[in-house]
């Protein structure tokens, strides 16, 4: 199997390492814009290979022909966040580097399967998507991993309990309006909400929502890469081992959850085909209502998208 990823910054490359150390394809492809770059990446992560022992072939280009045939393409191409800047703030630059990156995947892929990664999240998947005219269980994003992850790694930090038994569950668009589902998270198998008390989960939830905004003004230079590039790296393992994993990704909603025509944060089964289900889990009257308010900002993006 080959993976592609397009964008060989730090999400990229990171990415192109992890998937390479698990071995879950034969092939790794980079590609970047950048004379070189992606080339001198590739050949030092396979440079690594002796002494990490795995076999993935790793390979960096400029142009797509390498990438011809991919069963995964993964886009991290476009710019990042810099402090003070919103997700948002990154939408018409990112639309005209999607839009080109997607043409020249399809047209030597066809039949890949899409995860973007570039921000805004939610609108990139949707360009993704127009442009590629692929089904959409084809195409996908990933964002609900990560906030999940975080989520999870700050109830470890406040229960000082091993992260491996924190399950939870981040739905939404990638931003501020995501909606951390308190209700769903438990701690082998315990509810959340009879090891914490609410004002220490209204902290964990307010932490997390702003948990991308935390590493830019920490790093000052570009956004997280480590936990982003894991959370990628989980969705192309269930997807070239067909595992069904059940991972909250964003996906094309023509009606779960009461929403139509946009690209959100759910639970969905991820296989080999893809998003082969949409999970609904039920939501109360708040959740429901902040799953709404998520979906009114990702529109309202959606509509300053010009393609
Ligand atoms: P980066 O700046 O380190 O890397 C971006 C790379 O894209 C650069 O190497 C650049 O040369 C390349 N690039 C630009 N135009 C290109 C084109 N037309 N074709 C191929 N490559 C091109 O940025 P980083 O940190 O890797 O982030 C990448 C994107 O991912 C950003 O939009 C960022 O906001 C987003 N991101 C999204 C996350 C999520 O949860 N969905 C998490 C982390 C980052
Ligand atoms: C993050 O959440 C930048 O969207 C990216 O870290």
């Amino acid at each position: 199997m080959k993976v592609s990823v397009i964008g060989a910054g730090h999400v990229g490359e990171m990415t192109a390492m992890r998937i390479a150390n698990k071995e879950l394809v034969d092939e790794v492809v980079l590609v970047d814009i950048i004379e070189g770059m992606p080339q001198g990446k590739s050949l030092d992560m396979w440079e690594s290979a002796p002494v990490e022992g795995f076999d993935t072939k790793l390979t960096g280009s400029n142009g797509y022909e390498e990438t011809a045939g991919s069963d995964v393409t993964i886009i991290t191409a476009g710019l990042a966040r810099k402090p003070g800047m919103s997700r948002d703030d990154l939408l018409a630059k990112n639309t005209e580097i999607i839009t080109d990156v997607v043409r020249k995947v399809t047209d030597h892929s066809p039949e890949t399967i899409i995860i973007m990664v570039t921000n805004p999240l939610d609108v990139m998947a949707y360009v993704a998507l127009e442009v590629s005219g692929f089904e959409s269980h084809r195409v996908m994003g990933m964002a609900g991993i990560l906030d999940t992850a975080r989520f999870r790694s700050f109830v470890a930090l406040e229960l000082d309990v091993s992260v491996r038994d924190i399950q939870a569950m981040v739905l939404g668009g990638h931003g501020d309006t995501m909606v951390p589902l308190p209700r769903y998270a438990t701690v082998a198998g315990i509810p959340l909400p009879d090891l914490l008390p609410q004002d220490t989960i209204d902290a964990i939830v307010k932490r997390t929502r702003g948990g991308g905004g935390e590493i830019v003004s920490l790093l000052k230079e570009g956004s997280a890469y480590y936990a982003p590039s894991a959370a990628v790296t989980e969705m192309v393992e269930a997807i070239t081992r067909d595992s069904k994993r059940i991972l909250p990704c964003a996906a094309w909603l023509t009606g779960e959850y009461g929403l139509n025509d946009l690209f959100m944060g759910v639970p969905v089964k991820l296989g080999s085909r893809g998003i082969e289900e949409i999970l609904e889990v039920e939501l109360n009257d708040q959740e429901q209502s902040a799953l709404q308010t998520s979906a009114d900002h990702v529109k309202s993006n959606l509509e300053k998208v010009d393609l």
